[in-house]
C-alpha cells in the first residue's frame, strides 16, 4: 500500500474549531458537555454533523440504531470500505472531546482529502455510533454493540431510562432511526482517535498512544432490599438498612479490584437510594459496579466474589439482594495490521508513541468483531474524563487526527 508522506498533514486549527462549535451543542454547566444519547440535544449535534460531512460532499446512511454513515466515494466503489469515527454523545458531566475528537478528526480527514483532491481507491465512511456511553440507556457501546451481534435490537430498543422511557422509542422522537439494517455494512478496517481518559501518555510526555488491546468490563446492577423505616424512632436492631447493606457491598468492591492490583479496578459510579429522604432509613438501593481488567480470568474472579460476598452480607443483615448483569465486554486485541499502520504512522510523522491498553471501553472494542481495528490515542490533563473539567491541547489533538489520517489513507490506498 502506498504510504502517504510525511508533510501530508491535516489543519488542525480547523479540526479544533469544530470541536469547539460542537460543543456549543449541549453546554455541561461547569464548561464541559450534556449531550447525552437520543435527546433533543444529540439531535442538534447530529444535524450539525450531516450539515459538516453533505457541505465534504459525503452522503448519509443511517441504520435502524441511528448511527450515522457518511461516505466519501473511492475510486472503486466496490472496495471494502475503511470507517473511521467514535461517538458525539456524552455523559451527563461530560468533557469536550470524548467521542468527539474521533468523530470530527474522521471529518477532518476528508476535509483535508478534499482540500488537496486526494483519490482513495477504497471508499473512507465517517462513522458517529449511538449511544456509546450507555449512561442513560445501558449499556455502553449499545449501538456498535447490536452492529457486532452482541446485543438484539429489540433487547436495545426495550431499554428504559430513569424516567421509564425506552431506547427505541427515544431515537423515533428524535428522527434518528434510520432504515438500514444494522451490522449490515462490510467493513476493510475500522480506525478510532480517543483521549486516553488516562494519566501514562500526558505523565511519560508521549504524544501517542498506539492502542494494542482494550481492558475487558463487567457491569453488575445490584438491587438490596431492607424496609423503610424512621431514622429517629427505629431502634437499631430492628433496622433493615438497605444503605448500610450497600455500604458494606462497596466496600467489598474496593477490596476485590485491589488484591487484584496493579491493573484490576471496580467502583459503582450510578448509585440510586430510595426513598432518599433525609429521616427514612432506606428500604431499597439500586446501584452497578463497574470492574475492569486486562485479564478475562480477573473479571470473572471479580465477578464471581462479589456474588458470594454480597449476598453473605446481605444475609447476616437480613437484607434481599438481586443481581442481574447489564453489561460488559471481555478483554480486546486489536489487529496487528492496523495497530502497525498506525506506529509506522507515528514513526513516519516524527510524534513520540508508546503501545498502550485502552483502560475505558469503545466501539472499536466491539467492532474489532467485525473487522480489523485499532485506536490511535492522545493525552488528556491529568488523564481526567468523565468530568467537565476534560481537557487536552490542540497540539495533542492534531498529533492524533494525523496519526489516524495516515493509517486510514494509508488502509484506503491513495490512487491520486
Ligand atoms: O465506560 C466506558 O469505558 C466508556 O467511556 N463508555
Ligand atoms: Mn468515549
Ligand atoms: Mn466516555
Amino acid at each position: 500500500m502506498a504510504t502517504p508522506g510525511e508533510n501530508l498533514r491535516i489543519n488542525g486549527d480547523r479540526l479544533w474549531s469544530s470541536i469547539h462549535e460542537m460543543a456549543e451543542i449541549g453546554p455541561g454547566v461547569a464548561g464541559g458537555s450534556n449531550r447525552q444519547t437520543v435527546t433533543d440535544e444529540d439531535a442538534q449535534g447530529r444535524k450539525l454533523f450531516q450539515k459538516w460531512c453533505e457541505d465534504e460532499g459525503l452522503i448519509m446512511g443511517v441504520d435502524q440504531m441511528g448511527t450515522m454513515f457518511m461516505r466519501r466515494e473511492g475510486t472503486n466503489p466496490d472496495a471494502l470500505p475503511v470507517y473511521v469515527g467514535s461517538h458525539l454523545d456524552t455523559q451527563p458531566t461530560g468533557g469536550r472531546y470524548d467521542g468527539v475528537l474521533g468523530v470530527l478528526a474522521g471529518l477532518e480527514i476528508v476535509r483535508t482529502l478534499n482540500d488537496l483532491d486526494i483519490k482513495t481507491k477504497h471508499p473512507i465512511v465517517v462513522t458517529n455510533w449511538t449511544n456509546e456511553e450507555g449512561t442513560r440507556f445501558a449499556p455502553a457501546m449499545m449501538a456498535s454493540g447490536v452492529f457486532a451481534k452482541q446485543f438484539t435490537q429489540d433487547w436495545a430498543y426495550a431499554k428504559t431510562d430513569a424516567d421509564g422511557k425506552t431506547f427505541g422509542e427515544e431515537l423515533e422522537r428524535i428522527g434518528w432511526k434510520g432504515d438500514e439494517e444494522v451490522g449490515s455494512r462490510d467493513m476493510r478496517a475500522f480506525f478510532e482517535l480517543h483521549i486516553e481518559q488516562g494519566p501514562i501518555l500526558e505523565a511519560e510526555n508521549i504524544d501517542i498512544g498506539v492502542v494494542t488491546h482494550g481492558q475487558g468490563l463487567s457491569w453488575t446492577q445490584v438491587t438490596i432490599t431492607g424496609k423503610d423505616a424512621h431514622t429517629g424512632s427505629t431502634p437499631m436492631p430492628m433496622r433493615k438498612n438497605a444503605g448500610l447493606g450497600m455500604a458494606r457491598v462497596l466496600e467489598l468492591v474496593d477490596e476485590i479490584a485491589w488484591s487484584h492490583k496493579p491493573d484490576a479496578v471496580g467502583a459503582a459510579g450510578h448509585i440510586e437510594v430510595f426513598p432518599n429522604s433525609r429521616n427514612v432509613i432506606p428500604g431499597k438501593v439500586v446501584f452497578t459496579v463497574d470492574f475492569r481488567s486486562p485479564e478475562l480470568d480477573v473479571i470473572k474472579d471479580m465477578e464471581n466474589r462479589l456474588a458470594v460476598g454480597a449476598r453473605k452480607i446481605c444475609d447476616e443483615m437480613g437484607l434481599e439482594i438481586e443481581l442481574e448483569k447489564v453489561g460488559g465486554f471481555d478483554p480486546v486485541e486489536f489487529d496487528d495490521g492496523c495497530v502497525t499502520a498506525i506506529r509506522n504512522a507515528a514513526e513516519r510523522l516524527g510524534y513520540s508513541h508508546r503501545d498502550i491498553v485502552s483502560g475505558a471501553g469503545h466501539d472499536a472494542c466491539w467492532i474489532n468483531r467485525c473487522a480489523p481495528t485499532a485506536m490511535v490515542m492522545c493525552p488528556c490533563v491529568d488523564g481526567l474524563s468523565h468530568n467537565e473539567a476534560e481537557e487536552i491541547s490542540k497540539e495533542w489533538s492534531t498529533a492524533g487526527a494525523e496519526v489516524l489520517f495516515h493509517a486510514v489513507v494509508e488502509t484506503a490506498e491513495i490512487v491520486s
